[in-house]
């Protein structure tokens, strides 16, 4: 049966979903936040066209090469939030700082921390991209905040979830009931409700890690993939390695079917390479919200104290019988 074409506003306002603020608060977010998918659809459309793709000439705050896509990302990301009266504060992957918003009393209760445009290695080569986002609440409703109010754990977010740009433009969320998926209807200009209270199968058949990084990682995490590469068809093996270049594409995919997503810890890099708050933060609330696991590889990513801004950490996330699975290689509790 055709599924109800609802969208993301009407959505809102029939399941009421739990938010701090009320459901009209969420809508504000999260159709913003919509409003820069839009933005950032028509762009990555034209880019090829227009001069916008290859590098700014600069690097981040992570070290990185930025591209121009990824300075365009964050100025929208940045334009459109900083109108939405209840954001008081935003930090980003592309900023060394957060912005905070001057705003008075009740108002500007949310802040909002952002990949703005993830996958960045396929914007040259028409590849997949996302962007993700984490929504916490400030604490101190009228002091000056400053970047350490933003740093928080996981289990404090009130909203997360992620902008897909594939063959369709998505909008995925929770805020905690539930996850629910939107595609851009490119004639209306809506968000319409397309996976409605998504839930992650027990256990898949694919995995996304650049193996390219197997010299570097401990022995446990080796051992896991070389299992997952012997055939046994009672466990569903050899699994099938599916890696897009883009964390958003690979859980996206592996929302929908079942599987597992790994940047592990390395050797000389334990921390491995993905940010807490506004990477692994945001996909683990999600995942874990459809039934999955997302663990450093020892510990439950929600649980993680967050201490740093841009803090990295390890991501194993997906399927909870996989993930669960890769713990136990990765602890060396199975050889
Ligand atoms: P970029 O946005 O810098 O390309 O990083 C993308 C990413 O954070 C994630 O989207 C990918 O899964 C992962 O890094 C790719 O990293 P490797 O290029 O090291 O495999």
């Amino acid at each position: 049966m055709a599924q109800q074409t609802l969208t993301l506003e009407r959505f809102i306002s029939l399941n009421q979903p739990a938010f701090p603020g009320g459901a009209s608060v969420l809508t504000g977010l999260l159709s913003q936040i919509g409003l820069v998918g839009k933005y950032l659809a028509h762009d990555l459309r034209r880019a090829a066209l227009l001069d916008m793709l290859g590098t700014t000439g600069t690097t981040n705050v992570q070290g990185e090469t930025v591209k121009k896509l990824d300075e365009i990302a964050n100025e929208t990301f940045v334009r459109l939030l900083q109108q939405n009266g209840q954001v008081c504060a935003l930090a980003s992957e592309e900023m060394e700082q957060p912005i905070i918003l001057p705003r008075s009393g009740a108002q500007g209760a949310y802040m909002v921390l952002f990949d703005p445009l993830d996958g960045s290695s396929n914007t040259d080569v028409n590849m997949p991209l996302g962007s993700i986002f984490s929504i916490v609440m400030k604490q101190r409703p009228d002091e000056v905040l400053s970047e350490s109010d933003l740093v928080r754990k996981g289990t404090e977010q009130v909203a997360a979830g992620y902008l897909l740009f594939g063959a369709s433009t998505m909008l995925v969320f929770t805020t905690g009931q539930g996850v629910h998926g939107f595609t851009l209807d490119p004639e209306s200009g809506d968000y319409l409700l397309s996976h409605k209270a998504i839930t992650i199968p027990a256990r898949g058949k694919v995995y996304a890690a650049n193996e390219g990084n197997y010299h570097k990682w401990p022995g446990g995490t080796q051992k896991y993939f070389d299992y997952l590469k012997v055939k046994d068809k009672a466990t569903g093996r050899p699994y099938s390695g599916r890696y897009s270049g883009c964390l958003v594409a690979d859980v996206h995919r592996i929302l929908l079917g079942g599987g597992i997503y790994l940047y592990p810890g390395e050797l000389d890099k334990p921390e491995g390479k993905l940010r807490l708050l506004y990477e692994a933060n945001p996909l683990a609330w999600v995942v874990e919200r459809a039934g999955g696991r997302a663990s450093t590889g020892t510990m439950r990513i929600l649980d993680v104290e967050a201490k740093q801004l841009h803090q990295r950490v390890p991501l194993i996330i997906g399927s909870m019988d996989d993930v669960l699975e890769a713990e136990t290689f990765i602890q060396g509790r199975r050889m």
